[in-house]
């Protein structure tokens, strides 16, 4: 047969075309499931789907991924996930219909996208030659499926044309013989245009096994790569200073105000890790290097002997909307930063520390910021118990008054002495702020916005912060009229939030409610608004109600 009669339009062409189009989308997911697994034992970040999606986040321009955090918030790194994927799909599945017809070339396209992810994963900050190998294994098992799928695919003939027996093709000789119209009853049915009946069936059941083995193996490559529960087996030193326990937050009495010590599952995540890094502690060394007297390397162990102490801070992101939830507070244990930088000797000149984690993220941080008296910490706790996973185990840097992005690298391994102008930080390429001081911000938790409710007594509440100047002073408004004094809850320190609460007599009507803070210095908020990019959200946090 010709391509020119594989082509034309024939009975059974539309069906064909659709089991090619779909061996060719279950030979890529077959591909990445098992590249999926294989990278949970080499490097999970490089597997074939999150190697290529960590490449296309560290490639988004920074205004597009602003308007992703800000649109999806922390969906944005599933939505990631599925957009790579299903621009893979419908790749694939191009690919399946170039294999009808060019089986060579579809396997070269195949080879191809595996290719691409191979070299998303070589080219991945802290990547090792090994991680290539999940994408290799992509390649081989994708070219098996789209060869086996095939030769399940029954031939259709062309109608009138060959009557009498198919014509032997070169696919045919992979033709299971099942496939083949033997009998004359089969060819009339194909002939009308209805039969490959027993055939077609053979190709759904491959597709079938193929789909369930895919997403066993995929299923099996993610448990894997599951951080292990490692964070259990480290016992915790006791801190040197004596902190009081935090103070029991107004959350009881004012509902819908931010607990006052966020617990840690509900604490905020930021990174652009798509597998959290698993860090074995018996193997993790942070070293300290650069413009040092003494280059210093610290294990585990060693870091726990170090002095520790406790200390309530508030993190957040500069992403954060006015409003907005990437905000979270908790008591840390860790050794002071200045402490380990007096060790190591940090020469004149150094304006910066350049912090790097596992994951290949650069943090700047600047040197003022982790030597002065405000205590920057290599956290090895939160909340009590050892770092979570997500939250940077088995240590990473708080550094209160800045933004996480410049002074909180999870997963910390490695602090060096540099300056700004000698190195650029993740962020800072990115065109981001080096100058990450918190700005002073008022939240309201309760009411919520555009809700209704009836008239009478209603108690507006909610979170301040302004980490390193303290919170003086909140105040509420409604509508256009006076600013009203807020009662703030406990005091956690200047590092830490300040809850606050107005009891308002709401009268009917569409009402707006504004809030602001006063920070320690003495100073309002300012009211102009500016947008997460470059250094930090500022406005007034302003919400509408209904009360009928
Ligand atoms: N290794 C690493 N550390 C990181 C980041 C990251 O992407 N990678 N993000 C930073 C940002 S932007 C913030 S706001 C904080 C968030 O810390 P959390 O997830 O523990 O709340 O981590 C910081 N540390
Ligand atoms: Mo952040």
């Amino acid at each position: 047969m010709t391509d020119m009669e594989r082509t034309a339009p024939t009975p059974g062409s539309k069906s064909q075309r659709v089991m090619y189009a779909v061996s060719g989308v279950l030979a890529a997911a077959a591909g990445m499931a098992v590249g999926h697994l294989v990278a949970a034992f080499v490097n999970p970040a490089a597997s074939p789907v999150l190697a290529v999606g960590s490449t296309v986040i560290d490639a988004t321009p920074t205004p597009v991924k602003e308007w992703a955090v800000q649109n999806f918030g922390t969906a944005d790194k599933p939505i990631l996930l599925s957009s790579v994927t299903l621009v893979v799909v419908l790749a694939a599945a191009a690919i399946g219909l170039v294999s009808r017809t060019r089986p060579s070339l579809a396997n070269i396209l195949l080879v191809g996208m595996a290719t691409l992810a191979g070299l998303a994963a070589w080219f991945r900050p802290a990547s090792a030659p090994f991680d290539v190998v999940p994408a290799f294994v992509t390649a081989i098992i994708g070219l098996v499926t789209i060869a086996g799928l095939r030769a399940l695919i029954p031939n259709l003939p062309t109608p009138g044309a060959q009557t009498t027996q198919p014509a032997p093709t070169p696919d045919r000789g992979t033709t299971k013989p099942d496939a083949k119209p033997e009998s004359p009853l089969d060819h009339t049915a194909y002939a009308k245009g209805t039969a490959g009946a027993p055939a077609r069936r053979n190709f759904l059941l491959g597709a079938a096994g193929v789909t369930v083995g895919a997403a066993a193996l995929g299923a099996l490559g993610q448990k894997l790569a599951v951080p292990a529960t490692l964070p259990s087996s480290v016992a915790l030193p006791k801190p040197q200073n004596t902190l009081q326990a935090l103070p029991t937050g107004i959350e009881g009495k004012v509902k819908g105000v931010s607990q006052f010590r966020t617990p840690v599952k509900e604490f905020y995540r930021v990174d652009t890790a798509l597998v959290i890094p698993r860090i074995d502690v018996d193997n993790w060394k942070l070293e300290i290097d650069g413009k040092v007297d003494n280059k210093l390397t610290i294990t585990f162990d060693e870091l726990l002997t170090m002095p520790m102490i406790e200390k309530d801070i508030t993190l957040n992101c500069v992403s954060n909307e006015v409003g907005g939830p990437y905000i979270s507070s908790t008591r840390w244990l860790g050794v002071r930063v200045r402490d380990l930088l007096e060790r190591a000797g940090v020469q004149d000149g150094v304006d910066q520390i350049l912090s790097e984690s596992t994951d290949g993220m650069t943090i700047s941080t600047p040197i003022e910021a982790l030597t002065d008296d405000r205590d920057a910490l290599i956290a090895v706790a939160m909340d009590g118990e050892p770092l979570p996973a997500r939250h940077g185990f088995p240590a990473r840097l708080v550094t209160p008054g800045l933004y996480g992005f410049v002074g909180a690298t999870k997963w910390l391994t490695k602090l060096t002495a540099t300056t700004y102008a000698a190195e650029q930080a993740y962020w800072t390429k990115r065109d981001w702020l080096t100058d990450g001081t918190v700005k002073t911000q008022a939240r309201i938790d309760t009411p919520a916005g555009l809700a209704t409710y009836d008239a009478g007594k209603i108690a507006v509440g909610g979170v301040a912060w302004a980490q390193q100047r303290g919170i003086e002073e909140v105040e509420v408004r409604v509508d256009d009229g006076e600013w009203q004094k807020a009662t703030l809850g406990p005091d956690g320190g200047t590092d830490y939030w300040r809850q606050w609460y107005w009891i308002w007599d709401a009268k009917p009507g569409r009402h707006d409610l504004t809030v602001r803070a006063k920070d320690g210095t003495g100073e309002f908020q300012t009211e102009k608004r500016a947008d997460p990019f470059p250094g930090g959200a500022s406005g007034w946090h302003s919400i509408v109600v209904i009360i009928s």
